[in-house]
């Protein structure tokens, strides 16, 4: 058995009951495979080993108070990576199905992501199983400061910075933020992004994971000769990632057909197109009722309680809601109905299974560590302006995200090609994202 293979083997055995861990690391480990085998140094020093063990894992009690004044207990979580680029960086998670296998898969994606945007940031997640939705703005509060009177001393602007995911946005960071500020008796806003602009936020962050993902497919595009106008997009979630890939989409001519919620989904066949439609999708966040009909209601489209929206006709088909929402059966429907393109944009959405079918049948495959990389990359400029005590304009922050993904898709291209695998930028992305954080650990020594 390969070295790679081994190690895979080992970790899945030593981390039992992760099933989502294993997922990650089986599918990043077998692309990896040739290459890291190709370098005996790789094996030498223990690399793969080192790697897919987390450098240090936080488990700890958040308890509040709600408004019945009941005492409640979540799990929170932050698992600090690897380090060997920059300090951890990566995103809290509010979700119910919170848990370690599914922060250490996060962790894990987030430190070969991180690696591909070029920028001096190692990987980290973390976050709690609290359910956001149908909680008052009072309970969201204390809840984010409990968490932080732990999380404040693990974290800081050269050691571990957090941002949002799912059910963490601006108005989280900020509470989180405050509780920061008031514990250490200082103003250190390099300890998180994603933060409101009058305190140091980066313009372009909310917009960046979704812009990213366009950016990133007009770049696959123009490898096959094509362009985002006049496509039809097929997207899932509504959230703050489906919002900003909604609104660049509909800026560069595309049309989006679908959105949807853990309720079902939503199909607009005149296109999700407007900016009183595409504003209607944050008020659906904000209003944490967590449901998508309402869009159906409000502009009298159609509604499909309970389904996803992967059986609809598309040309580009974008999973921008949460993990394994695209399973076997999903990807046979997208194939079956022609969708030439498949981006993923939710970190993890494909099974490995149908990853494998679709990249075999669509024409281009985007993985998500590469195209939903702009909201992190975004992130690591929110750090360097903190850091530098200034802020760029929206054009100066755009621009460069535009550049970030560019050369995440070049990187991605030319290390697949390097490697004898074509246009694979699945592997490529794998190959690219693991080669600089490598070389940096062989550097380093065995830390
Ligand atoms: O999955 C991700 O890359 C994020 N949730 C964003 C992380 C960040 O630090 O901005």
């Amino acid at each position: 058995m390969s070295y790679t293979m081994k190690v895979l083997e080992q970790a899945i055995k030593r981390n039992p009951n992760e099933p989502e861990f294993h997922q990650a690391m089986t599918e990043i480990l077998t692309t990896l495979q040739s290459f890291v085998d190709a370098n005996p140094a790789y094996e030498k020093a223990g690399i793969l080993e080192r790697l897919v063990e987390p450098e240090r894992v936080i488990q700890f009690r958040v308890p509040w108070m709600d408004d019945n004044e009941k005492v409640q207990v979540n799990k929170g979580y932050r698992v600090q990576f690897n380090s060997a680029i920059g300090p951890y960086k990566g995103g809290l998670r509010f979700h119910p199905s919170v848990c370690l296998s599914i922060i250490k898969f996060l962790g894990f994606e987030q430190t070969f992501k991180n690696s591909l945007t070029g920028l001096p940031i190692g990987g980290g997640k973390g976050g709690a199983d609290f359910d956001p939705n149908g909680k008052s703005d009072r309970e969201i509060m204390v809840f984010c400061q409990s968490l932080m009177t732990e999380l404040f001393r693990h974290i800081g602007a050269d050691t571990d910075v957090p941002a949002g995911d799912i059910g963490v946005g601006g108005r989280e960071i900020s509470y989180l933020f405050g509780q920061y500020k008031r514990i250490r008796g200082c103003y250190e806003n390099g300890v998180l992004t994603g933060k409101g602009i009058s305190y140091g936020g980066s313009l372009i962050r909310p917009e960046a994971t979704g812009f990213g993902a366009v950016y990133y497919t007009a770049e696959m595009f123009k490898h096959f000769g094509d362009e985002i106008k006049g496509k039809t997009f097929i997207l899932s979630g509504f959230g703050n990632v489906a919002w900003g890939a909604a609104l660049k989409i509909t800026e560069l001519g595309g049309k989006v057909l679908t959105l949807s919620g853990p309720d079902g989904y939503i199909l607009d066949e005149k296109g999700v197109n407007t900016t009183e439609k595409i504003s209607y999708m944050t008020e659906m966040l904000a209003s944490r009722r967590n449901i998508v009909e309402d869009y159906a209601k409000k502009f009298g489209v159609p509604f499909f309680a309970g389904q996803k929206p992967w059986k609809v006709k598309g040309d580009v088909v974008m999973p921008c809601a949460t993990q394994n929402e695209v399973l076997m059966a999903d990807a046979e429907a997208i194939v079956a109905n022609g969708a030439k393109y498949y981006v993923e944009v939710s970190n993890m959405p494909t099974s490995n299974e149908a990853l494998e079918f679709l990249k075999k049948h669509v024409k281009g495959v985007a993985p998500a560590k590469a195209a939903n990389a702009g909201g992190v990359a975004v992130s690591a400029l929110e750090m360097s302006q903190n850091s530098m005590r200034l802020a760029w304009t929206t054009g100066e922050v755009d621009e460069k995200l535009k550049v970030v993904m560019k050369n995440i898709h070049d990187a991605s291209a030319t290390a697949a090609a390097e490697y004898g695998l074509g246009y694979d930028l699945v592997a490529g992305a794998n190959i690219a994202g693991f080669k600089k954080v490598a070389e940096a650990m062989l550097q380093q020594g065995v830390v």
